[in-house]
């Protein structure tokens, strides 16, 4: 975490997640200010040290930093729309998408703001501890201004100057999250035919996850250089093993879909001529519509 300053912070939504925020910044000692619709919504924090602001124009205006976070980018303009931006700078870490994110940046910086995006990876409780990992998008120049303040939050990451970088960050690690976790159901569902239950095959599950993780530099390595050659399986091997899981699912009366969402991908794949490379070659049908 970095040393925090005197400079004062602004807080636009107090949500769960904006409480949160508001409170990170009292704790590390930071003069904030916070508005929210439902004004009483600040009472807690207002009994913490909190100013609450009258208007979203006063808030704006009680110092040179904002945080925003909102339901949705649509409540982003509701909010904004109507007041005076100049020479503020906003910190948005309302969810949203990509496209969002660079529209948001342009609107605001049209108006005379400076403008980071950013993502929340952690959950309310988390917050102003090390374990909340807070991704930021947008010039790193204004982000390095406001580093020791955001640095109250939690761990702040700067991803690069592409203001959808957050976002696009943010979506990645949610593939990642649910397709773990779908594989894991999957081989649970498929365990419990044989009466074994999921705490016993958690510990396996995890074993697996763990080793294939370790593949991921090498297998970024090749997508990035767009050369797969086969260095320890081919693609055609991994598909004769789909099949197999496949057929497994289907004679324990498993859901086989996903399993045949990615077996019909490597075939495809195959088809296309690349059975003799290795898996990550796959990128091409993952980068196609
Ligand atoms: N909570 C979490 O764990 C997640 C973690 C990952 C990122 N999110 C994102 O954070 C944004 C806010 O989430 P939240 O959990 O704080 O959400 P709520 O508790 O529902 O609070 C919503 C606040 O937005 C205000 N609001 C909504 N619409 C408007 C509007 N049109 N004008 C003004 N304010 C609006 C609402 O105000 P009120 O209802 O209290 O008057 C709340 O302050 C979100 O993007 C998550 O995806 C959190």
């Amino acid at each position: 975490m970095s040393d925090n300053t005197d400079i004062p912070v602004t807080v636009l939504g107090l949500g769960l997640m904006g409480r949160a925020l508001a409170g990170a910044f009292l704790k590390a000692g930071l003069p904030t200010t916070v508005w929210n619709r439902t004004a009483s919504k600040a009472d807690r924090l207002a009994a913490e040290g909190a100013r609450p602001a009258p208007t979203v124009g006063d808030a704006l205006k009680a110092g040179p930093l904002t945080i925003i976070c909102l339901t949705d980018y649509q409540a982003v303009h509701e909010v904004l729309d109507a007041n005076e931006l100049d020479g503020t700078t906003l910190v948005n870490l309302t969810s949203g998408s990509s496209a969002q994110a660079r529209e948001t940046a342009r609107w605001a910086e049209q108006r005379g703001a400076r403008y980071l995006d950013g993502a929340i990876m952690a959950v309310p409780p988390a917050i102003g501890t090390a374990e909340a990992l807070i991704l930021y998008s947008g010039p790193r120049a204004d982000f390095e201004a406001h580093e020791p303040t955001l640095g109250a939050l939690g761990t702040a990451t700067h991803l690069g100057a592409d203001h959808g970088l957050a976002s696009l960050y943010d979506v990645a690690g949610l593939a990642m999250m649910w397709s773990v976790l779908n594989a894991w159901l999957q081989g649970t569902a498929l365990l419990r035919t044989a009466r074994v239950d999921a705490v016993t095959y958690a510990p396996f599950a995890q074993q697996i996850a763990t080793v294939v993780a370790g593949w991921l530099p090498g297998y970024a390595a090749q997508v990035d250089q767009g050369s797969f050659p086969a260095e320890v399986s081919a693609l055609e091997t991994d598909a004769r093993a789909m099949a197999h899981l496949v057929e497994e699912c289907e004679a324990a009366g498993v859901n086989a879909e996903l399993p045949k969402l990615f077996k019909a991908m490597a075939d495809r794949s195959i088809a296309a001529g690349h059975g003799h490379e290795q898996y990550p070659v796959l990128i091409k049908e993952f980068t196609t519509p």
